[in-house]
């Protein structure tokens, strides 16, 4: 019997965790199809959101008319500037150290309505090039060590706004998890002297069951080990550290697939799909980091309907996380979509 029918454990080789899978508790049928199409209209304006164009803030400010993006320091910042004089315990058991950072907020496009999936590829490029200016900007300040781009979409993942819209936290220390995927990417790169995404990519293009979809710069792929029941990792094919390394196609291209990925999501269960996406890429730390290769990790948390989700509770609180629906399967269900938005599709 191949191991993909029967309970395994997965290792993620980028940050060096284990996942266990149950496959045969899938032994019901797919769903997916049955769901009644989400179709609420949102206003293309909304006079009391505070991320649409003119509205004031919560902090008392004014967005400006702006007509593609807009960025804007948060104004309940989680991090703030250094603030010196302060005393940390420092010692076995109780220790501390002081972290600082800068907080931003970035709408995707003026319209309250949209979302990546329905954005225009040109819009999406502004999106890219934003993020690669800010990634620039704040990596350069002294005391930034790495920055943080994401964005979470859906109240369930506790996103307060549907204006599409993004965060970018760039902070004095490397985040726990970055900072994990850079000592495993380093210790690969040592050790077999190539890079581990680079040959996790080609391993991959070679077995083909997890991937997604393609285009000339970038692969969309469910990672062997997945947690999230349609968690997908967008990779460039070439072997770049950050954003920063983009050319204008590989740009257009990243739009692309960030557009062809989301459609897919939304029509997976036929509603404006949740997740928490965001990029890992090289730390701004001052070193080189040879053994970076950026690469998107997009989490939803919807399991087989747009009622169904994934909760990590019981055994995955105090043991590890679990899947029932192997990588596999949902990469074929992510695969078999149709990359015109149901929402577009009478209309096309
Ligand atoms: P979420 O969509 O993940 O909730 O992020 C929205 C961010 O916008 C959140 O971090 C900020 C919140 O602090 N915000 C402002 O900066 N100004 C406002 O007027 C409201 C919300
Ligand atoms: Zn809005």
């Amino acid at each position: 019997m191949p191991f993909k029918e029967h309970p395994h454990r997965r290792f993620n080789p980028l940050t060096g965790e284990w996942i266990l899978v149950s496959p045969h508790r899938t032994k019901r049928p797919w769903q997916g199809q049955q769901e009644e199409p989400d179709r609420s209209v949102m206003p293309k304006f909304d006079p009391g959101c505070y991320l649409c164009p003119g509205n004031e803030r919560a902090g008392g400010e004014r967005n400006p008319e702006y007509s593609d993006t807009f960025v804007f320091t948060n104004d309940f910042a989680a991090l703030l500037p250094e603030v010196s004089g302060l005393e940390f315990p420092d010692d076995d058991l109780l220790r501390a150290e002081p972290e600082s950072g800068i907080c931003r907020v970035i709408c995707f496009s003026p319209r309250h309505d949209l979302s990546i999936a329905r954005m225009s590829r040109e819009q999406t490029v502004k999106v890219v090039e934003l993020w690669i200016s800010e990634f620039r900007e704040l990596g350069a300040q002294d005391g930034v060590g790495y920055v943080q781009i994401f964005e979470n979409r859906g109240s369930i993942m506790g996103c307060s706004n549907p204006h599409p819209h993004g965060q970018i936290w760039a902070t004095r220390s490397v985040p726990m998890i970055p900072s994990l995927e850079t000592e495993r990417q380093a210790d690969y790169l040592a050790g077999k002297g190539e890079c581990l995404l680079c040959s996790y990519l080609k391993r991959e293009l070679a077995e083909g069951e997890r991937i997604v979809f393609q285009n000339d710069s970038f692969v969309a792929l469910v990672p062997f080990w997945a947690v999230w029941p349609f968690e997908v990792m967008v990779l460039p094919r070439e072997h770049m550290a950050s954003l920063g390394e983009m050319n204008a196609r590989t740009r257009g291209d990243l739009a692309d697939a960030m557009i062809r990925l989301g459609i897919r999501y939304d029509n997976l269960f036929k509603t404006s799909f949740p997740y928490s996406m965001g990029v890992h890429q090289a730390p701004t730390d001052g070193r080189a980091h040879p053994e970076w290769h950026f690469h998107f990790h997009y989490y939803p948390p919807l399991l087989r309907s747009a009622s169904v989700r994934k909760f990590m509770v019981g055994f995955e609180m105090l043991g590890m996380p679990q899947r029932d629906i192997t990588a596999e399967h949902a990469a074929a269900a992510l695969r078999e979509l149709s990359e015109i938005h149901y929402l577009d599709e009478e209309s096309a």
